[in-house]
């Protein structure tokens, strides 16, 4: 096959081979026939068409028209204008931090790309359908700070359920919108994960992620044990030139009269250790948007007085009233703010980007930005948005019943299926109280991933058990908690800020001793060399290095993405109505195959099962006859 590639080869077939041209042709050595990609490609589109995509839990053809989203127009062969990724080349971390501050406009993170459809769509947005505005965004806005793009739960999503490489998706990205800062969210000592890593694993995975794009990580605690995040703020400050934004996660009421916890002492204090720590910004992580415009009034002009560093905010507009809250960060001197795109934006997502830019005309610290073009985005997103309506929470309006259960927006758009998919789901009121009951259970904890998965599970546990607060201390001894819910207990996820519930740890541990340093130290560093080998061995046809961090993080679903690579190929070149519904009768769809080489696909025809329940669906592939048996699974 490898002098078969040669001989199609365009160049070699033009008489210009010689020994260099097979070095600089890496590709030849991919031994799969070219055709294959097209074939793998039908083969799951007739596998999707025949027993519909596992993931998307709507009756086929329950919706089966929809608007063509348009692209606005851009110049795809002007000059990139220069943005805020130039200038922290040009001045270095220092300055550019000072820049930041000194600035009056304030400063825009878009976060469409990656907590929008989080906290929106489950996190289910393709890398196709984000690529597609991504250069066109880069060159009409290169004013905003940052583009958040990365991290959170899109790097095990994006294996998990669109068998995407999450690390293909920020190269592309970065070759996309080279002027702009790439941001992600970094889970500190979990990484992008949902337990305790080695920390030189951590180390390696920062390094990494600044290699291949990032320019920004936001790190956070789960329970704002700064102790744990220290490794993380390092690692971006020692071998990388990316900024460590450190995040203090805001939970309960500031300012409510009961609050003797989460207090602006607490806060104040918890910002001067993390600039202490070596922090370029600091940000306010308001995961479930608690955080009312009264308090961010005050919170933030405190933390004016009492850091130097940038300060920027990111809330969710759960309750809708989170605009406000943006008007008195802004007067109180915020620096940065965090919107999603219109129509990403509200709800469990962060606030109206378009809407908060006209809110702000002509206040002082207005800045410019062209809000017709981003209307012009929004209009795309409104369109895209509908190809994933099997992933919207339901949630049709804002509410107040936030501020008792504190869901975190990233997590309420999938606490909704996980409920139904256990059968409970007539019983999210429930489920919703219960989360809240849990929180209290605990402590009164941060909840924030992966701390806010611990109380989902516990919550959803005692719903599914009908167990009360009281049932659980009294029936302790013969429960079986979920796994989580012990390796909180255990300190698996670190130390909560004023220690665990000491009954409740009792009857959850059995016995078992807790540890109290970090989980972390407890891990054995990884030896590099010699366990990235065993993994070549054990996947041979993996991408390499970056796809071995991948498998660090999330061993299980990396096997079953390298699984569903091998099976199908890459399917994030399907186009995403395709990918999630199939096709229909005479439906035609281009597919970018290779960069410029496209296949024109149409299904022409199902059967109906054969003995042995398979069905031949017949294609026509670029006008010639393609037929794929497929097993009928129903
Ligand atoms: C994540 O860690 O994925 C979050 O979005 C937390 O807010
Ligand atoms: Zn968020």
């Amino acid at each position: 096959p490898f002098l078969l590639n040669v001989i199609a080869h365009p160049i070699f077939q033009q008489g210009e081979a010689r020994v260099s041209f097979i070095e600089n042709h890496p590709e030849l050595f991919d031994l799969r026939k070219p055709q294959d990609r097209s074939t793998r490609a039908l083969n799951y589109l007739a596998d999707v068409i025949v027993n519909g995509n596992p993931e998307v839990k709507v009756k086929p053809g329950a919706k089966d028209k929809f608007r063509t989203p348009v692209v606005p127009v851009y110049d795809k062969y002007g000059d990139c204008p220069k943005g805020n990724k130039d200038r922290l080349n040009e001045l270095g971390r220092e300055k550019f931090v000072e820049w930041v501050r000194d600035q009056k406009p304030i400063l825009y993170t878009d976060t469409t790309f990656r907590d929008g459809h989080q906290s929106l769509l489950a996190t289910r947005v393709r890398t196709k359908d984000l690529l597609a505005v991504a250069e066109g965004f880069a060159k009409s806005h290169p004013e905003l700070f940052s583009m958040e793009v990365w991290g959170g739960a899109t790097f095990d999503v994006a294996m998990r359920f669109l068998h995407e490489s999450p690390w293909t998706r920020l190269q592309k990205f970065r070759e996309a919108m080279p002027n702009m800062l790439l941001q992600m969210l970094f889970r500190g000592s979990n990484a992008v994960g949902y337990s305790a890593y080695p920390d030189n694993l951590i180390e390696k995975f920062v390094e990494k992620s600044w290699e291949n794009g990032i320019d920004v990580f936001r790190i956070f605690d789960s329970l704002n044990w700064v102790e744990a995040m220290k490794v993380s703020i390092r690692a971006v400050r020692e071998r990388t030139n990316a900024l460590a934004e450190a995040a203090i996660c805001y939970t309960g009421d500031m300012l409510a009269p009961d609050q003797h916890k989460y207090t602006l002492q607490y806060y104040l204090d918890m910002a001067r250790q993390l600039e202490d720590e070596g922090a370029h910004m600091l940000a306010i992580k308001d995961m479930a948007g608690l955080l009312k415009p009264l308090a961010a009034e005050v919170l933030v002009r405190e933390l004016k007085k009492a850091v130097s560093i940038p300060i920027h905010l990111h809330t969710h507009d759960t309750s809708s009233i989170q605009a406000a809250t943006y008007l008195k960060a802004v007067d109180s001197g915020v620096d940065v703010i965090d919107c999603a795109l219109g129509a990403l934006s509200g709800l469990t997502s962060q606030p109206n980007f378009n809407s908060v830019v006209a809110m702000l005309q002509g206040h002082e610290r207005e800045s410019s930005i062209n809000l017709d073009s981003l209307n012009a985005y929004s209009n795309y997103w409104e369109d895209v948005r509908e190809w994933y309506y099997p992933f919207e929470s339901g949630m049709k309006a804002g509410s107040a019943e936030v501020y008792e259960n504190e869901i975190p927006g990233g997590q309420y758009s999938n606490l909704k299926p996980q409920s139904i998919a256990l059968g409970l789901g007539d019983k999210f009121e429930t489920l919703k109280k219960n989360y809240s009951t849990v929180n209290q259970m605990f402590g009164d904890i941060v909840k924030v991933t992966p701390s806010s998965k611990v109380v989902g599970d516990m919550a959803l546990f005692m719903t599914s058990n009908n167990l009360t607060a009281e049932d659980v201390i009294k029936k302790g001894a013969s429960l079986s908690f979920p796994e989580s819910v012990k390796g909180f207990f255990k300190g698996e996820l670190g130390q909560p800020y004023g220690g665990f519930p000491k009954e409740l740890q009792e009857v959850i541990l059995k016995g078992e001793e807790p540890i109290t340093g970090r989980p972390n130290e407890k891990l054995q560093p990884i030896d590099f060399d010699a366990d990235f080998k065993k993994f070549e061995e054990k996947f041979p046809q993996s991408e390499g290095f970056l796809d071995y961090l991948s498998y660090q993080m999330y061993p299980k679903v990396y096997e079953e993405y390298y699984k569903a690579v091998q099976e199908h190929g890459d399917v994030s070149i399907i186009p995403t109505p395709a990918f999630l519904y199939g096709l229909k009768e005479n439906e035609e769809i281009l597919i970018e195959i290779d960069e410029g080489k496209n296949i024109l696909v149409r299904l022409s025809y199902v059967s109906e099962p054969d003995s042995h329940g398979m069905r031949t669906v017949t294609f026509e592939l670029n006008g010639q006859s393609r037929q794929v048996q497929v097993r009928d699974k129903s």
